[in-house]
């Protein structure tokens, strides 16, 4: 009897902080993202971070650009659109990926970035064409780069 209850305690003492957890863990992370009406790949890469279980606020602006110095994106890593999460600017086709894993790693950066628009990346596939090579781009405020993730060419 005594041991019978104090394993219901410990259940009890275990099942009581998941609950807040469980909480979290249905709130999908919130991109918000501000791109040109006419950005049919920009459109694409939100289709992709969508099926990735992120939930994405688009904003439609006549130019990007503003934003990117609002977030703090240097122009030569400038790609379509800008989207920020949690502090954390994203330049470009950023992979769904490379977005989890930094909210899970949480580097002192200022955000990614995949600069121009490679062939091939998140909302970048043309049909019948290999993906050019591109590299995640991690950058910060006072100007250091380095690559987050490399994704070789594919035939
Ligand atoms: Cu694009």
């Amino acid at each position: 009897m005594k041991r019978r209850t104090f394993i219901s305690g410990l259940m009890l003492a275990a099942a009581a902080p998941l609950a807040p957890f469980a909480a979290q863990a249905a709130k999908k992370p919130v991109i918000t993202v501000y791109k040109t009406p006419t950005c049919g790949c920009c459109h694409e890469w939100i289709a992709h971070l969508r099926q990735h279980g992120f939930e994405v606020v688009a904003n439609d602006v006549p130019d990007t650009s503003p934003y990117r110095s609002r977030f703090g994106v240097p122009k030569e890593l400038g790609s379509c659109h800008t989207g920020v999460i949690d502090g954390y600017a994203l330049e470009g086709h950023v992979p769904a990926a490379d977005i989890r894993r930094l909210l899970a790693e949480r580097p002192k950066a200022r955000g990614l970035a995949v600069p121009g628009m490679p062939v091939g990346s998140p909302g970048m596939e043309v049909e019948g064409t290999r993906r050019d090579a591109f590299d995640v781009v991690l950058f910060t405020d006072d100007g250091r780069r380095s690559v987050w993730q490399r994704y070789p060419a594919k035939t």
